[in-house]
């Protein structure tokens, strides 16, 4: 371990990393020094789809300057392999996404027909829209009956055997062309990913485009279906975000109450955490053991999730999981799906967290297993709050909760967004478009993805979140990266005077937004496609989504979430850099088509870039060739839509 090292520009993180090592407890930090990424299969380079290997077909730079070729035993190029690889990650996250998805359409159908207590319809009018696109008879019918008829056409969605997945008919007309045109209109959700799998046997597909031909059925059927449905979904039954106020990193939880963090996510069991959790029956409980209360607190996307809609504290992002057993004031960890440690469970050994697993499909040995029963989800979240109230006096080791805790607004909906800047009565992306044909927003950027223990914890999203502001570009964000801009305390309207260039600090000084807006967890990176999609339907800026001033960002990425989510931004005509690392570099060939080859078709394009500071220079250059484009280059005079205008209009 490399004593030295800062590991973080997040000082509560560094503090606790102090004390892991204080403690002896192993973390991700400490591994990641003893055991370095292997050269051959981080670049796409090993295949092991048989028996006969694993082959590698990674090439020495004499090799390569010799002219000299290698491919695996059966024949099969570098870009067969790196292509193959590619897009089995895509099926992992698109999966991943939209496993999620069915979950919660089950447990809506359920709720609709009135089978589970503590689920209903919040938003009646969302329900309405969304029933209306996906073809359901709305005329005459009770709520219910929507709800229900709705949920069962979201069903037929992953299994569909004929025809298309109806999310894709949101997109705007000309990018429905090119999907078209392209003959990547997904078909089933489950049938893209299962082809997949079918095409990356050995022996199958052995050409690149048609591998990531198939790839991007698959991240559509992600991006513009499954997530959209999960997201779509929830907020029905939960609510649609709205801005709300909480705070922000590992200076949330408390010394005197019993802290329960809720990590993974999938919002169904969390949403009744939250009620339990302040259930006056639960607190009078804790009192009895010595506590104030219960502290629910959250990490990662389920944290977003209850974050966005009830303003429940988000403890940290991907690489403080750890962490925050360490602080020794956890009495318990309740994991469902996605980005959970299994290291977890050793590291609440050393102390006296009880990590529970709520989720058939996660299972960690040595956890506590308490699986969700949906239809008793009341009592399921009581009984594991029980356990964590339990647990309060079994608190072993010195408890040490850094300081930091910093307020931050999130819960920026594409609706929302939508009514602030237009007005209840007036909603529309108007001025938001308004403000970008006259300058005043030079463009919009869509910064999302993990946390790497491969590189400084949060650096590279801010590095770059920081210099888009600055330069006019409002931010748009989800995931832990806006758990990174939440701590560094870009996620309130203030920020926008102290980081904001002048333009961008106007309008959201006018209309009272931060510069960086939080749409939420991963499978919300849906908002950022509808949202995309409101600014071109509003007019001036061109008839699809590769025409506008925007530009895409995962900096810190490390999930197979994250490659179907940059294929399905890719594919709906964005242009998309990658930071850390990019896993077809192995192959110059697929390499070179993903980079430049694909702008050709979709109007999008992949990009790798290191350096935080080069990926906001060539994002903010991009930008600036759209609204070159668009003729929109030349400063013109500026409509700003205050409130008096507002109230004019109106
Ligand atoms: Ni997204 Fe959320 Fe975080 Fe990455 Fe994992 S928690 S779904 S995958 S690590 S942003």
């Amino acid at each position: 371990m490399a004593e030295d090292k800062v590991y973080s520009v997040d000082k509560a993180t560094v503090q606790m990393i102090e004390k892991s090592r204080r403690d002896g407890v192993l973390t991700i930090f400490d591994r990641a020094e003893d055991m370095k990424p292997c050269p051959i299969g981080s670049v796409g380079s090993c295949c092991k789809h048989c028996s006969m290997g694993p082959c590698r077909v990674n090439l020495s730079k004499k090799d390569e300057e010799a002219g000299r070729t290698k491919t695996g035993l059966c024949g099969a190029t570098a870009s067969t392999i790196a292509a193959r690889n590619f897009i089995r990650m895509i099926a992992a996250g698109s999966a991943s996404h939209s496993d999620h998805s069915r979950d919660v359409v089950e447990v809506f159908i359920s709720a609709a027909k009135g089978e589970i207590p503590g689920y209903q319809i919040a938003d009646e009018n969302k329900l309405i829209a969304m029933a209306m696109d996906y073809g359901v008879e709305t005329e005459g019918k009770e709520i219910k009956e929507i709800a229900i008829a709705l949920g069962e056409k979201c069903q037929l969605e992953f299994g569909k055997q004929t025809g298309q997945l109806i999310g894709l008919n949101k997109a705007p007309e000309k990018r429905k062309e090119i999907w078209r045109k392209e003959g990547v209109w997904p078909r089933g959700i489950d049938r893209e990913v299962v082809e997949i799998m079918h095409r990356t046997h050995i022996g199958v597909d052995q050409d690149f485009r048609s591998l990531i031909q198939q790839g991007t059925r698959s991240a559509l059927a992600d991006g513009w279906c499954g997530s959209m449905i999960s997201t779509d979904l929830q907020d029905i039954m939960f609510g649609t975000p709205t801005p709300v106020y909480s705070e922000i990193n590992l200076g949330v939880l408390r010394k005197d109450m019993v802290n329960v963090i809720v990590n993974g996510h999938e919002p169904l069991l969390s949403e009744m955490l939250v009620v339990a959790s302040q259930d006056p029956e639960m607190t009078a409980y804790a009192k009895t053991k010595g506590a104030e209360g219960v502290n629910l607190t959250g990490m990662c996307c389920t944290g977003n999730e209850i974050l966005l809609r009830h303003g429940i504290p988000l403890a940290g992002n991907f690489l403080q999981q750890e962490l925050s057993i360490i602080t020794g004031a956890v009495e318990a960890m309740v994991v469902d799906v996605q980005c959970i440690m299994q290291s977890l469970q050793d590291v609440s050994l050393c102390y006296h967290t009880k990590l529970i697993t709520t989720s058939p499909k996660g299972n960690i040995p040595g956890a506590t297993k308490m699986y969700f029963n949906e239809h008793d989800a009341l009592n399921s979240a009581k009984q594991i709050i029980r356990v964590a109230i339990d647990n309060f006096q079994n608190r072993k080791s010195e408890v040490m909760i850094p300081n930091d805790r910093v307020p931050m607004i999130a819960g920026f909906s594409q609706e929302t967004i939508d009514y602030l800047l237009g007005g209840m009565f007036r909603a529309s992306y108007k001025p938001l478009n308004e403000n970008i044909i006259n300058g005043r927003i030079r463009g919009i950027a869509g910064v999302v993805g993990c946390n790497n223990a491969r590189t400084m914890h949060d650096n590279n999203h801010l590095i770059l979140i920081k210099e888009l502001i600055k330069n006019d570009v409002i931010v748009l964000t989800t995931g832990c990266s806006a758990a990174a801009c939440g701590k560094a305390g870009l996620l309130t309207p203030e920020a926008a005077r102290e980081f904001a260039g002048a333009g961008l600090a106007e309008v959201c000084e006018t209309v009272g937004i931060p510069p960086v807006l939080h749409m939420g967890a991963c499978v919300d990176n849906s908002r950022i496609l509808i949202a995309a999609t409101a600014v071109v339907k509003e007019g001036g800026l061109g008839n699809d989504i590769s025409e506008l001033p925007a530009a895409g960002c995962a900096p810190e990425w490390m999930s197979e979430k994250a490659i179907a989510i940059g294929q399905y931004f890719v594919a709906s005509g964005v242009y998309t850099i990658f930071g850390t690392a990019f896993p077809t570099l192995g192959s110059k060939e697929f390499t070179d088509y993903l980079f430049h080859g694909i702008e050709a078709q979709y109007g999008g394009k992949w990009d790798f870039v290191e350096d935080p500071l080069e990926m906001a220079r060539k994002m903010i250059e991009h930008i600036d060739k759209a609204r070159k484009a668009l003729g929109i280059d030349k400063a013109r005079d500026r409509v700003l839509f205050d409130m008096e205008k507002r109230r004019e209009l109106a």
